[in-house]
């Protein structure tokens, strides 16, 4: 079996592999956890970005911290949902990418995340590249040879 290079990687770029922002479900820094948590749970993904009024990207936020914050001692505190924010509890530490970055860079970012963010260079929210799109992107480009011995 023979696979691509990093050379090879690194000389293909994500522009024809990201999906653009409108296509991208996202809730916003000051929506309550309630209105997060719906939009996760109607659109099916376990993790959405998170975007400020501006529209550039601050963060992503999932299912887990959100029940983690409404996290009580022996109960989900469910008046929470309305009384914190999208905020209270995203994760900001975030790595993104651009439209210049290349598959190599969206292979290393998705070790790690499902999901990488795409910014402009002023920090404006672009779309996302999922680990989905890197591995088909890869599968293309890989050759197995089997040997009849
Ligand atoms: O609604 C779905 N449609 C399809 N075609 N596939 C889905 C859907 N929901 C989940 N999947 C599949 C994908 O293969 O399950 C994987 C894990 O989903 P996730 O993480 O845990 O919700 C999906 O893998 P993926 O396409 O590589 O996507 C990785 C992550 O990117 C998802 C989700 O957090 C985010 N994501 C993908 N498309 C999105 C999105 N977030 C917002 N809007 C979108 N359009």
């Amino acid at each position: 079996m023979s696979v691509i290079q990093d050379k090879q990687l690194d000389e293909i770029s994500i522009c024809d592999l990201f999906i653009p922002s409108e296509k991208v479900a996202h809730v916003q820094i000051n929506n309550p956890l309630e209105h997060a948590l719906l939009v996760l749970v109607k659109s099916g993904y376990s993790a959405v970005p998170v975007l400020d009024s501006s529209y550039k990207f601050v963060g992503i936020i999932g299912k887990t911290v959100i029940l983690n914050g409404i996290l009580g001692l022996e109960r989900f505190e469910i008046e929470k949902l309305s009384e914190m924010k999208v905020k209270d509890v995203m994760d900001s530490n975030i790595p993104t990418l651009t439209r210049e970055s290349t598959l190599l860079d969206g292979l290393n970012s998705v070790i790690d995340h499902t999901f990488v963010c795409l910014v402009d260079k002023e920090g404006y929210f672009d779309g996302i590249l999922t680990r989905r799109a890197i591995l088909k992107e890869i599968k293309k480009n890989v050759y197995i040879n089997s040997y009849k011995k």
